[in-house]
């Protein structure tokens, strides 16, 4: 763990000023290295006081994310250990899709407070005030063929969804393809996007806007604290919902346990359903997903297997 991270927690755990020295001997580190590690804690925002005769206090970080609050945040094995946080950037996804070309690791989170050009499927626009909400993109190498890459999107969403569960006693549902909903408006989207050879994956970055605090205006949007009328901590959701993908990517992505949470989740199943795939729109009674995550569409004509699209729920 780094230097800075762990004086964090010692800062985060106590209730009284630490001093310099007594940081160093708990820690086993230098008096230089202490200095410079919360140096590099003040560069990230956090407000540190040194109070003279008495040694360093920490204000109150509710609220705020940065890598070391992160990093010091985190129970996961290996899942966010590696992370790059931004107070404004274009895209999470973007930058870890640069990220995973040059070739990071598997488990590299990218956080942003603030996205100029957050982007959902077809380059659509993700919008999401500063500073509340969680926008976050992993970069992850698992052992799949592409034509499983939708598993991701899948365990994904159902880890975000026990995520929210375990924090507010909420139950967002699933809907097909990369949506949670709450009281009929969109809570989350997840966006995957793949690159790999010869049937392949290589990385997957697996992109979540989760609202948490505040929705936009402009679209069909809910966040938690409005449901709660509380604000929701968003560093205890992250660390939540990294737990449990965790879990799933340590068990290899087991399809069938995926497939049946997330069919418990579902909101879209047997349900009359329309779905635009971009070049037809499909209409019947959506009855299940095929391993792949495809949607199985019980038609006028027969059942229709779709592998994408936007979909509407009919009356
Ligand atoms: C999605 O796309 O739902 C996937 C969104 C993924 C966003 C994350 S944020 C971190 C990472 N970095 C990125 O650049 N992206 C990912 P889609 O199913 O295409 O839905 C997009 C539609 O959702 C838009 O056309 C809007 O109508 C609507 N929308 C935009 N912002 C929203 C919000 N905050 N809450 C609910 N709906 C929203």
């Amino acid at each position: 763990m780094e230097t800075s991270v762990c004086i964090l927690k010692a800062l985060l755990n106590s209730d009284q000023p630490l001093s310099g020295q007594a940081l160093a001997q708990e820690l086993g580190l230098s008096r230089t290295a202490v200095w410079k590690g919360v140096a590099k804690l003040r560069e990230e925002g956090l407000r540190i006081e040194a109070l003279r005769g008495r040694g360093y206090t920490l204000a109150e970080t509710k609220g705020l994310l940065g890598s070391s609050l992160i990093a010091a945040a985190l129970k996961t094995r290996w899942l966010g250990r590696t992370v790059y946080f931004y107070e404004e950037i274009d895209s999470t996804n973007r930058a870890a899709k640069d990220l995973a070309g040059r070739g990071a690791r598997s488990g590299t989170l990218v956080a942003a407070d603030y996205q100029t050009q957050g982007r959902g499927r077809l380059n659509r626009v993700w919008r999401s005030p500063p500073g509340a909400n969680l926008l976050f993109s992993l970069i992850l190498r698992p052992e799949l063929e592409l034509r499983s890459f939708f598993r991701m999107t899948m365990a994904a969403a159902v880890s975000l969804a026990k995520a929210v569960f375990d924090l507010t006693g909420l139950e967002p549902r699933v809907k097909w393809p990369n949506d949670l909903i709450l009281k009929g408006l969109k809570l989350a989207g997840v966006l995957t996007e793949i690159s790999g050879q010869a049937q392949v994956l290589d990385w997957a970055v697996v992109g979540v806007g989760l609202n948490v605090n505040a929705s936009p205006p402009q679209e069909k949007a809910v966040c938690l604290a409005q449901v709660l009328g509380r604000p929701v901590d968003r560093l205890e959701l992250l660390s939540a919902f990294l737990i449990h993908l965790e879990e799933w990517l340590d068990a290899g992505l087991p399809v069938e346990k995926i497939r049946g949470q997330w069919r418990r989740l579902c909101l879209t199943l047997g349900q009359s359903v329309s779905v635009d795939d971009g070049s037809e729109r499909i209409k019947g009674l959506a009855v299940d997903i095929d391993p792949e995550g495809a949607l199985l569409i019980e038609t006028e004509a027969g059942l229709r297997r779709v592998v994408c699209g936007d979909l509407s729920l009919l009356p």
